[in-house]
């Protein structure tokens, strides 16, 4: 394999961003249990002060999702000025329309208009609120659906989303994106009304610039190639983000990379192709995960560097060799070149990124060694459930 341009990719490495999950540093579990653990964040503000420690070690995840209501603080440009005392910005604002017992049928879908109209005002709260923290970013994901065949008018509700995502639309401020996010699944079983990328694409579509699809990892049918979904979405120009998370199952919201990250190559390989890292792009790379046994903030500097690695073996694809291999019809020359790339020990040259840029090169062994686990194990009792999960 000839020498890539080594500077090229140690500058796209460095220019990365991945951006942490409030709900990532509180206590989550299973509709079975959760398991408090010691040091967990009592605030959205302790949360933050968590999410800066990933940061200092990892220099690359200077932002945090907010979830509205799990987050609600009475003034958020406070909020916003204590994360950049601490280096950090706020990020993406995700809607919260499923845990009120108005939305048992639905919200933006809910065959009653009087509850379509809560779930608006929650959604225009969020962009009054993303003007507060400076957020681009208003993330929608919806429980919507039915379980049984004939409960609602399948039509219908689609006509009920599209209206009101366009009235969220239109109060979008210059800058502000909305990424709709789609899920198989869960906590419907029989139709969901946001189920696919399709279906959010169509939305989006229609919508215009500002809605684009967020493509959370854990979303998918077994088997199905989440790849060709980037590169296809990339290519219209209609991929907003990404929730990245690992999954055996289904949603598992397990840490990125751990359970294939050969998968996660494939994705960052399909980024990398379709110049997706470039700010121009301005495609956010998000974690969406909770960690109900391990702990959260090891886990988190984990994972960001799990979406690191692939992301450098990405970049490390011999991309004129593979361009030569397809023209030529070298089936096995072609693939030969894209596994060369992934099964290159990446770990190196990232040492060597953070070291270039004054950081430890192993960012959890430095959090270990920084002492804030046991200072805030010490420090705070009882700390706060993620949101959901109880
Ligand atoms: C839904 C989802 C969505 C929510 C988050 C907590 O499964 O992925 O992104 O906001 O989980
Ligand atoms: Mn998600
Ligand atoms: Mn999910």
């Amino acid at each position: 394999m000839p020498d890539p341009d080594l500077s090229a990719v140690k500058a796209a490495l460095t220019a990365q961003r991945i951006e942490t999950p409030s709900w990532g540093y509180g206590n989550s579990g299973t509709r079975f249990k959760v398991f408090a653990q010691p040091g967990v964040p009592r605030t959205p503000e302790e949360k933050l002060d968590d999410a800066a420690r990933v940061h200092e070690h990892t220099g690359v995840a200077p932002t945090v999702a907010l979830h509205i209501p799990w987050d609600r603080v009475e003034d958020y440009g406070a909020l916003a000025a204590y994360a950049q005392e601490r280096g950090l910005r706020l990020g993406t604002v995700n809607a919260n329309v499923f845990q009120d017992d108005d939305y048992k049928l639905g919200s933006v879908t809910h065959p009653d208009a009087s509850v379509r109209r809560k779930a608006l005002s929650h959604l225009l709260e969020c962009v009054d609120i993303m003007d507060a923290t400076g957020s681009r970013d208003l993330k929608l994901w919806f429980a919507d659906g039915t379980n049984y065949p004939g409960q609602d008018d399948i039509r219908a509700r689609q006509d009920r989303l599209a209206e009101v995502l366009s009235e969220v639309y239109a109060r979008l401020g210059d800058g502000q994106r909305m990424l709709l996010e789609y899920k198989l699944f869960e906590p419907s079983f029989y139709t969901t009304d946001v189920p696919d990328w399709g279906t959010a694409y169509a939305h989006c579509l229609r919508l215009g610039p500002k809605a684009q699809v967020v493509v959370d990892t854990g979303h998918h049918a077994p088997g199905t190639n989440i790849e060709f979904i980037v590169a296809l979405l990339l290519r219209e120009g209609k991929l907003g983000g990404f929730d990245f998370n690992s999954r055996f199952y289904a949603d598992d919201d397990l840490m990125a990379g751990a359970a294939d990250p050969f998968q996660l190559f494939r994705i960052m390989y399909e980024v990398v192709r379709g110049d997706g890292l470039s700010e121009a792009a301005g495609i956010a790379f998000m974690l969406d995960q909770c960690h109900n046994i391990e702990p959260k903030i090891p886990a988190i500097i984990r994972s960001v560097m799990n979406v690191q690695e692939a992301t450098a073996k990405a970049l490390l694809v011999d991309r004129e060799a593979l361009a030569e291999a397809q023209r030529s019809g070298d089936v096995l020359g072609a693939n030969a070149v894209l596994m060369d790339a992934y099964d290159t020990d990446v770990r190196p040259l990232l040492a060597q990124v953070r070291e270039e840029s004054g950081r430890d090169p192993d960012p959890v062994a430095a959090y270990r060694r920084s002492g804030w686990a046991e200072k805030i194990t010490e420090g705070r009792k009882g700390g706060q459930q993620a949101g959901w999960g109880a």
